[in-house]
């Protein structure tokens, strides 16, 4: 594609952005012919890969690596009654092999708890084998019935990160809830994604948990995007399944588990949140390409200006950087546009006065223009990439503080609702002032327990009734 094709749409026009730009930053193929299914173009499956590596090396250092089957037989899937009511009218049947209908009905995924506890129950004999600490990424399938979007909401949800573990008691189950918040912090650091943590309502709890505890980011149209939860599911599972361990004093004891999940929204969300009218700007830690270098060659300075251009790709990838050399013969404009729609990070420009300066132009994609000495291309190349984290990571975390307020009425929190923010309100934790505020603010209670750095959340009386209230967050989602 070229740039004739006609411009990116404004990011303020944010859902004909986002859809564009997945097509000409070629992340994902939405012309796959089932509802809800998409196809990852390869420059945006190599996003997705540094992503997940670097959501991985976070879960190897406690968790383990397992691989379970896709398909749940019914018998096991019916087991854990309040799971199956949350899950019944999202699954895909598989029931027929060939012309064979089957004797025991299939589900595809909608989440593996079903797969992976039975096995825990063969796994599990003793104190010895506890904690256990599983992950894996896989693909699972939810019949989705609001309006699917790529990586938002999708049916083939492809890239599902769950992690589950078995513990002694309810605390260190409840302390390892407090570990994966603590990991998620840190992807979503790397991200550069301000997040927002809260525990969700009752009523809006993981099918099966003790309670649920989620991350939230603010997109750029000020609606909320749910980017992972961790739920503590004390024994509910546990005792379904029979996941019983032999203590030291040689007693059968239940155990108790939780699981945590994040899937390719956390891609949604860096392409969102950082992107601009331009295209994507992808934080330099799962950057693709990190470097470009654009030689810019005239008359007979070619070969040494491509010459130069070659050495100083070679001296950055020693350094471990991923760089691109780009000699396609194409005008510079015409380049600069290509990268900057694909996100990367640092453009370094490489002409025959340069080279005799010995120096190259470096266009940073966060915004501004510096330069880098080619005799130390590497320190230098290494510094600027950490100002423009900085400055993706500022700009981002100043514009949650922006969409976030206070509001102490019905009134103040629509107008908060309708300006694109979102709030933090007291809630007495009434099931029936909760539903008033989610009606008459045609918005979602998100949680209590707020945790975040961009907005104070301190208690005060219910919005609706004037009791004792808590500091809850409230938002419209997707
Ligand atoms: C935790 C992992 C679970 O399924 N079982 C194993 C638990 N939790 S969850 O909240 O239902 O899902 C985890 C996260 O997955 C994202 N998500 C989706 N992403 C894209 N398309 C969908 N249709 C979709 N549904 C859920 C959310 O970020 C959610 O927090
Ligand atoms: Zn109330």
């Amino acid at each position: 594609m070229d740039e004739d094709a006609g411009a990116l749409p404004k990011k303020q026009d944010f859902s004909e952005w986002y859809n564009d730009l997945l097509w000409r930053a070629e992340i994902m193929d939405v012309r796959y012919p089932v509802k809800g299914l998409y196809v990852w173009f390869p420059y945006g499956f190599a996003v997705r890969t540094y992503v997940y590596r670097r959501l991985r090396e976070l879960l190897d250092r406690d968790h383990n690596e397992t691989l379970f089957p896709l398909l749940i037989p019914e018998q096991e899937f019916m087991k854990e009654a309040e799971h199956i009511k949350g899950f019944e009218n999202e699954v895909y049947w598989v029931t027929h092999g060939g012309t064979t209908p089957l004797e025991i009905k299939l589900a595809l995924r909608p989440t593996s708890e079903t797969a992976i506890y039975p096995m825990f129950a063969l796994w599990v004999r003793s104190h010895a084998d506890l904690p256990l600490r599983i992950y894996q990424v896989v693909n699972t399938f939810r019949y989705e019935t609001k309006q699917t979007r790529p990586m938002i909401r999708a049916r083939e949800i492809t890239s599902f990160m769950e992690s589950h573990t078995v513990h002694a008691t309810w605390n260190e189950a409840e302390a390892q809830v407090e570990s994966e918040i603590a990991l998620t912090r840190e992807f979503y650091r790397s991200l550069c994604i301000p997040i927002i943590i809260s525990k969700r309502p009752d009523w809006d709890k993981f099918p099966g948990a003790d309670y649920t505890i989620a991350v939230d980011t603010i997109m750029p149209n000020g609606k909320t995007l749910q980017i992972g939860t961790v739920h503590h599911l004390g024994d509910h599972f546990s005792r379904t399944f029979s996941i019983l361990y032999e203590d030291k004093n040689g007693e059968q004891k239940v155990a108790y588990q939780t699981c945590y999940g994040i899937s390719e929204r956390c891609i949604a969300a860096l392409i969102s949140v950082h992107g601009d009218d331009k295209g994507l700007i992808l934080p330099p830690a799962v950057a693709t390409l990190q470097v470009v270098i654009v030689p810019i060659t005239i008359g007979n300075h070619h070969e040494d200006v491509i010459a130069a251009a070659e050495k100083l790709k070679a001296d950055l990838e020693t350094a471990g950087f991923r760089v691109k050399l780009d000699d396609r013969d194409m005008r510079p404009g015409a380049k600069y546009y290509w990268w900057e729609l694909r996100g990367v990070p640092l453009r370094l420009e490489l002409g025959p006065r340069d080279l005799d300066a010995g120096k190259a132009m470096a266009v940073k994609r966060s915004g501004g223009k510096t330069t880098i000495s080619l005799a130390m291309a590497s320190g230098d190349v290494s510094r600027v990439l950490g100002e423009i984290t900085d400055a993706i990571r500022t700009k981002a975390e100043e514009n949650a503080k922006l969409h976030l307020s206070t509001a102490d009425s019905m009134d103040a929190l629509n107008s908060a609702l309708n300006e694109g923010n979102v709030a933090v309100v007291r809630w007495c934790r009434e099931r029936g002032c909760g539903n008033t505020i989610e009606e008459k603010a045609n918005s979602s209670l998100l949680g209590t327990e707020v945790r975040s750095e961009y907005i104070e959340a301190t208690d005060g009386p219910c919005i609706i009734c004037g009791k004792p209230g808590k500091a809850t967050l409230v938002g419209r989602t997707y």
